[in-house]
């Protein structure tokens, strides 16, 4: 047994009854969104996820410990210290174990910890990817890394436009990392439903995705898979806003000179801000629309 493992009481039954448990990450909670509404949405999402018949385990890293399961007030606590908590990806977490303050994990550490606590299934907002401009910067996200290696399948809105989409999937491709789209042919760029770059497969049910992964996993083929959900049709912010913004955001970031794991969180607090809160709203629904599906695919995965 992993000696900084804590497990919550309800993600230990569910996992020893075989039911099944859906990971939530919290650099969304911390990093992704502002106080009140992240602490909002991550009740929301793990409601979503009770709903869809599975067990939300948010994931962070408190007082020295991984933790796989949070108590309400763990998460108000993320919500509420928001930036002050480390986003903490792979490289972060054995200083958080010994420093013992608290880390927000991003989808990398979240995939990590989910797989060490036996959780296959993982939802989350957007992954991070390979950055425009990488071949200069060579700035690529450590959640591609982990996709490869770590064996837990992701439900994403896709990913953003701030990042070079095309780059992104070229380099899932190369790690062999399969790129489900979820009733789409098109993988989706978070905000919008269509980013004009095909997915690998396209699948139409969660029963179909379960039955995939099982074969992936139970053939001995290790590593992560990205099932792509588009974002429900309603909730599509204007999609010329949210570029623009974006256009805007990239621009600004260079010049402020912004690097390393501060430009992902500064880039979506600055289109948050040029779009007047459009794209937050559009943030929380594709992040519940993704719980919804993830959890769906947990019961299929359980049976
Ligand atoms: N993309 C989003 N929203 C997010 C993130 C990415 O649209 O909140 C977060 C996720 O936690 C992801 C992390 O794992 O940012 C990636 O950060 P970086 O690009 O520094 O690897
Ligand atoms: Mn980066």
């Amino acid at each position: 047994m992993n000696p900084f493992l804590e497990i919550s009481p309800s993600v230990k039954a569910a996992l020893s009854n075989g039911q099944p448990v859906v990971a939530l990450e919290s650099t969304i909670i911390s990093h992704g969104m502002p106080y009140p509404q992240n602490l909002e949405t991550a009740l929301q999402v793990e409601q979503a996820v009770r709903e869809n018949g599975a067990v939300p385990a948010t994931i962070a890293i408190i007082g020295g410990k991984l933790k796989a399961g949070l108590a309400e007030a763990e998460i108000e606590f993320l919500g509420k210290t928001g930036l002050a908590v480390t986003k903490a990806s792979r490289r972060d977490i054995p200083f958080l174990l010994n420093n013992g303050k608290p880390g927000a994990t991003t989808v990398a550490a979240t995939m990590i910890i989910a797989e060490m606590t036996g959780i296959r299934i993982f939802a989350t907002g957007g992954i991070g990817g390979v950055h425009r401009g990488a071949s200069e910067t060579m700035d690529i996200s450590a959640d591609l890394q982990e996709l490869a290696r770590t064996s837990v399948a992701v439900v994403c809105a896709g990913a953003k436009s701030i990042l070079d989409i095309g780059l992104t999937l070229e380099y899932l491709e190369t790690h062999g990392v399969p790129v489900i789209g979820y009733q789409t042919n098109d993988f989706p760029a978070f905000y919008t439903r269509k980013s004009g770059y095909a997915v690998d497969y396209c699948l139409n049910s969660p029963s179909e995705i379960a039955k995939v992964l099982n074969a992936k996993w139970l053939a001995g083929l290790k590593g992560g898979a990205l099932i792509a959900n588009p974002i429900p049709e309603v909730h599509e912010p204007e999609v010329v806003s949210v570029q623009a913004a974006t256009e805007v955001a990239i621009a600004e970031a260079g010049r402020m000179g912004i690097r390393g794991n501060e430009i992902t969180p500064y880039l979506l607090g600055k289109i948050k801000e040029l779009t007047g809160g459009e794209s937050l709203r559009a943030n929380i629904e594709l992040v519940l629309n993704n719980a919804r599906l993830a959890a769906r695919l947990a019961v299929e995965m359980a049976k």
